[in-house]
C-alpha cells in the first residue's frame, strides 16, 4: 500500500510550480499505479493553452469557477463538481476565474516533475513511439 500526504508531497519535487499554475504530483509513474493522480490549482486571471498529445487527462473540480474552451470554440463553465476528460486528445483553453482547486488524474502516468511545453503538452513517455 502508499500512503502519502498532500503536506509532504507539496515541500518535495514532486511538485511544479508554474506560471499559471501548481500541481501536486500525488500518484506518479514511479508508484506503479498505471496513472498519476494530482491536485492542481490552476490560478486565478490566468488562460493556459493545452494540447496533451500522449496523453489522456481527467479533470474534476473541487472549488473554484473557470472555463474551458475547446478548438471549435465551444465553451464549457467549470465549478465545484465540474468533471471534463479529455478522451481524444482533445486541445482547448483553460480559464480561471478564480483559484480553482482541481484533482487530475493521467495516463500514461507522469514521472512527476514535468511542466508544459510551448505547445501545452507534456513529453511522451520513455519507450513509447
Ligand atoms: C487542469 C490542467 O490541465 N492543469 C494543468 C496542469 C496539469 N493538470 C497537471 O500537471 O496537473
Amino acid at each position: 500500500m502508499i500512503v502519502k500526504h498532500h503536506n509532504q508531497v507539496v515541500r518535495s519535487p514532486d511538485t511544479v510550480n508554474a506560471s499559471n499554475w501548481r500541481s501536486v504530483r500525488l500518484l506518479k509513474a514511479a508508484d506503479g499505479m498505471g496513472f498519476s493522480l494530482h491536485e492542481t490549482t490552476i490560478f486565478a486571471g490566468t488562460e493556459t493553452p493545452i494540447w496533451y498529445k500522449h496523453h489522456l487527462e481527467a479533470v474534476y473540480c473541487i472549488g473554484g469557477e473557470g472555463e474551458v474552451e475547446l478548438a471549435d470554440g465551444t465553451r464549457h463553465p467549470i465549478g465545484n463538481g465540474t468533471l471534463y476528460a479529455l478522451d481524444q486528445h482533445d486541445r482547448h483553453i483553460l480559464r480561471a476565474f478564480s483559484d480553482m482547486r482541481m484533482i487530475c488524474v493521467f495516463t500514461p502516468a507522469l514521472q512527476g516533475d514535468e511542466t508544459h511545453g510551448a505547445d501545452g503538452s507534456y513529453p511522451a513517455p520513455a519507450g513509447s513511439s
